[in-house]
């Protein structure tokens, strides 16, 4: 049987592929567990220098696996779900050590349109779709997304997003800021590979301290910010690759970046 997640190291970069298409990769235990095993991977193998994580067939992720919920006979306890499964998912792409791109290759709902904006950049193809499918049937929406989604597109579109659960086309939702960028169809493999490719010769550890000054701008004052961006450009100024950089740019000539 293959595999629930293919995962293809590449030259500095894994590809990570949900691998469910026949239930539009929806999550089921199996898909939670191997996605979780391969970002504890990634995390410790320093080869590996950016993620990017998509869906085979034709969508990206459809959340959960509802055919998993069929048939409960007792009030399932979802909240334990989401701390034992989602919350730790989304955790680990934010915390995580390096870039992660988002391939969105289709349809994105439920959680699998939070789990793709919980990634440090997402590009989508042009035909893609975000849905917060959550209260179509009566729940709330999780992986993030009620922290994300505001901060992204502001409160009035995020509110009538999770109420309504209406699509969002992948051109509106990069109009709007939710992601970085819909490109062509057929072309998003390609551009997203580049990308992926790009981040892996880049300054690995100034990524790392782009992504948690990121992640403290969310609830910092302006003060504490400004603490936190001495604190890392004095750790950046210690790299390797800062040392690189510099030289590269007064000789004129690319830099060649170790990720340290
Ligand atoms: O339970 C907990 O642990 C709490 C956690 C919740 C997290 C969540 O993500 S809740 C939200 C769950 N997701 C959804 O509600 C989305 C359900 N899916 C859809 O609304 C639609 O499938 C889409 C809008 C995503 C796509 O529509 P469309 O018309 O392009 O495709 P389709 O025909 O509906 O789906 C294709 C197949 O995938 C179909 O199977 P079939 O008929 O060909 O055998 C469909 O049943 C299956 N599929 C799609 N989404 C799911 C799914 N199977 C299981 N679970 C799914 N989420």
């Amino acid at each position: 049987m293959e595999s629930v997640l293919l995962v293809d190291r590449r030259d500095g970069w894994t590809l990570l592929t949900l691998n469910r298409p026949d239930r539009l990769n929806s999550f089921n235990e199996a898909l939670h567990l191997a996605l979780r095993d391969a970002l504890d991977a990634v995390a410790a193998e320093e080869s590996c220098r950016a993620v990017l994580l998509t869906g085979a067939g034709r969508g990206f992720c459809a959340g959960q696996d509802l055919s998993a919920r069929v048939g409960l006979t007792e009030a399932p306890d979802l909240g334990a779900t989401i701390e034992t499964f989602y919350n730790p998912l989304v955790r680990r792409i934010r915390a995580l050590n390096k870039p992660v791109i988002c391939a969105v290759n289709g349809v994105a709902a439920g959680a699998g349109a939070n789990i793709a904006l919980a990634c440090d950049i997402v590009l989508a193809a042009k035909s893609a779709k975000f849905i917060q499918a959550f209260s179509k049937i009566g729940l709330v929406p999780d992986s993030g997304g009620t922290f994300f989604l505001p901060r992204l597109v502001g409160d009035a579109r995020a509110r009538a997003l999770m109420m309504l659960a209406e699509p969002v086309s992948a051109t509106q939702a990069a109009d709007w800021g939710m992601i970085w960028k819909a490109v062509e169809d057929a072309d998003l493999p390609e551009v997203a590979a580049g990308r992926a490719a790009a981040l892996a010769n880049g300054p690995t550890e100034a990524y790392r301290n782009i992504k948690q000054a990121m992640r403290l701008s969310l609830d910092q004052t302006f003060e504490e910010q400004m603490q936190t961006e001495s604190h890392f450009q004095g750790l950046a100024g210690k790299t390797r690759d800062f040392r690189e950089g510099v030289m590269a740019f007064l000789e004129k000539r690319s830099p060649k970046y170790e990720g340290r």
